[in-house]
């Protein structure tokens, strides 16, 4: 089993979503460094995303729960800790699409540091970018792609290779894995392509110890566990009625069988749905429930509830483990939220987060996610005087949960591809029924009221293109338009300057993209002042002016 003695691995995570106190510390690599661990590897991780600093520049720019790191700042980092541990064998970055700026600046640090490490990316930005990363970020030796559990053995294994041979004897003796792909640009590179692990109740718990002493002794585990996971006080776009003191959250399923247009899932596994038991889930809750006295785990799955049998066992097995107390969310499909939430509310979730995306017929459509929620036809509704036409199955949803006890947050699109102002009006509509649900019985001014109209989600995401999804297809001609992306015979993004600054223009999706003259591109089919006068109101809160529109 212990293959790796010697070696040393720094897994660096990037930082995300400024304006947002970080909430969910970074699973996938962490992991990877119980993995590492388990076969012999000294395993370090730095968690730039974990850092927000409240300080005078903060505030000039408008953070008020702080900023990044400064570059500088995060290079002192990095000296810091390679000063307490010493050379590292491998160096591996772990960011989403939307760190391709950190991943460069970055690389041009580590190179400068460590010469001679095997600097490889995993997750969202290499798996969607692939090879092609190695023209943006010269200094990289390696991408790995999807699912990091089995390659990262492979990573470490060719690292040693390379270690004790150095590259030239390394090559020739044919002890590098089958992902060496030769030299590219007078380097020699490699990709993995990563896959789902046979069983993932064997995979080691996410190694939270290596967060609780940064290299200068900050416990920022201990910042994760303070910000709730959901509610206002994470200031991302899940609003909640009850508050938690301790939280933690962790992935209980990978993969999601369905395709809708706009997601991208290639970093876990696609369409291919895994999970992991309710046992394997127990005995790690009630592990961070002992040692970090948590009061809420939070479940980011991409979808909780596709087995039936699964939530069927969770409130025994929970109350067999004694956690049944511990309160906990996930998230899930609406059409999942059937009998499935009242034995999710019996094992202790008090929390489901539905990509809703739209209540337009019309554009569930288009998204591709028409199929399962417009299967029980339409319920007709009356909202500011207007009826409009609700899928019954989200109505049904919000229904069971509150029935359930359990707070249903649903997140929203606006202007996807085919959407025109009446399509998001529906939504709008949707919102403003959920309000008037929520507070049904409640008396204006007593509190209970407020805190139940305000635990309404009114953000919306603007839609967004990320590379290797539906949308991306279907929106190639405004890319080529506006962004000048050119693609080869394959219909693959060619990775030249021009994409370069596409992927560097993606941030939280709430924000406009614009295209390379500066100007605001509208995905949907609003014309483009609809379309800003809308986003206007959604990001001044005061979405009911949609419908005056
Ligand atoms: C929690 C979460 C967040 C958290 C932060 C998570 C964090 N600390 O990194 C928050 C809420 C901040 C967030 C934000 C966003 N997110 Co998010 N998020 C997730 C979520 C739900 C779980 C991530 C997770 O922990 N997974 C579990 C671990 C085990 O898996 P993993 O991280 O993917 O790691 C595995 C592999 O990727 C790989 N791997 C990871 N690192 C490395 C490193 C190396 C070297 C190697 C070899 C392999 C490797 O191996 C790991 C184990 O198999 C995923 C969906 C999902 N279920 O995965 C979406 C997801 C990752 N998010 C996504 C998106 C689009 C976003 C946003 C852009 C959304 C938005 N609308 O604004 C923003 C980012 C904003 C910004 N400015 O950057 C997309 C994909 C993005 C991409 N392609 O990179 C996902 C897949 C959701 C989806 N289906 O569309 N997100
Ligand atoms: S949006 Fe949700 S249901 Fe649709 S494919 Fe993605 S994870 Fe699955």
């Amino acid at each position: 089993m212990i293959a790796f003695e010697n070696m040393k691995i720094t897994f660096i995570n990037m930082p995300l979503r400024e304006s947002a106190s970080p909430n969910t510390p970074p699973e996938g690599p962490a992991i990877l460094a119980a993995i590492a661990r388990l076969h012999g590897a000294q395993a370090y991780m730095l968690d730039l995303n974990a850092y927000r600093i409240k300080d005078e520049i903060a505030e000039k720019r408008g953070l008020p729960n702080g900023r990044h790191l400064t570059y500088r700042e995060a290079e002192n980092l990095i000296a810091q800790h390679l000063k307490n541990v010493g050379d590292q064998d491998v160096v591996a970055f772990s960011g989403k699409i939307t760190t391709l700026r950190w991943q460069e600046q970055i690389a041009k640090v580590i190179r400068k540091y460590q010469p001679d490490t095997f600097l490889v990316t995993g997750n969202g930005l290499a798996t969607e970018i692939k090879t092609g990363l190695f023209n943006w970020i010269p200094e990289l030796d390696a991408i790995g792609r999807s699912e990091g559990d089995d390659i990262i053995l492979l990573i470490l294994q060719d690292a040693k290779t390379i270690k004790e041979l150095g590259i030239k004897r390394a090559k020739r003796s044919g002890r590098l894995s089958s992902s060496y792909l030769g030299e590219i640009d007078n380097r020699s590179r490699f990709c993995y392509e990563g896959s789902r692990p046979r069983n993932l109740d064997s995979i080691p718990y996410a190694a939270w110890d290596l967060l609780e002493s940064d290299p200068y002794g900050h416990n920022v585990l201990e910042d994760y566990i303070k910000i709730p996971t959901w509610g206002i006080a994470a200031n991302n776009s899940s609003a909640t009625p009850f508050t938690m003191k301790r939280s933690l959250t962790t992935v209980s399923s990978r993969g999601c069988p369905y395709a809708c247009a706009f997601c991208y899932r290639g970093a876990q596994g696609e369409r291919n749905y895994g999970m992991r038991s309710p046992e394997h889930i127990a005995t790690q809750i009630k592990e961070y429930v002992d040692k970090y006295k948590l009061d809420f785990v939070g479940f980011p799955d991409d979808n909780f509830a596709v087995d039936r049998r699964r939530i069927k066992r969770i409130p025994e097995v929970f109350k067999e483990y004694g956690i049944d107390h511990i309160r906990w969310g996930t998230h899930t499909r609406m059409d999942e939220a059937d009998e499935r939430a009242f034995d999710m509310a019996r094992g202790g979730c008090v929390y489901i987060g539905f990509g809703a995306e739209s209540a337009s017929p019309h554009t569930l459509k288009h998204m591709k996610k028409g199929g399962f929620i417009l299967k029980n036809g339409l319920t007709p509704t009356k909202v500011d005087g207007k009826i409009y036409e609700f899928p019954t199955t989200m109505v049904n949803a919000i229904k069971n949960c509150k029935e359930a006890g359990i707070h249903a947050n649903c997140t929203w699109i606006m202007a996807y591809p085919g959407e025109g102002l009446e399509h998001l009006k529906t939504s709008v509509a949707f919102i403003l029924w959920q309000q008037e649900f929520w507070t049904r019985g409640n008396v204006v001014g007593t509190g209970a009221y407020e805190i139940a109209k305000d635990s309404v989600n009114k953000k919306m995401f603007t839609a967004t293109a990320y590379p290797g999804t539906t949308m991306w297809k279907v929106v190639r001609p405004q890319l080529e338009k506006h962004f000048k992306i050119n693609f080869n015979a394959m219909g693959e993004p060619v990775c030249d300057e021009n994409f370069h600054n596409y992927v560097l223009e993606l941030d939280d999706a709430t924000k406009v993209l614009n295209d390379n003259n500066g100007a605001p591109v509208n995905f949907g089919s609003m014309p483009i002042d609809e379309f800003l006068q809308a986003r206007e109101y959604i990001d001044s809160n005061k979405i009911e002016k949609i419908l005056g529109m």
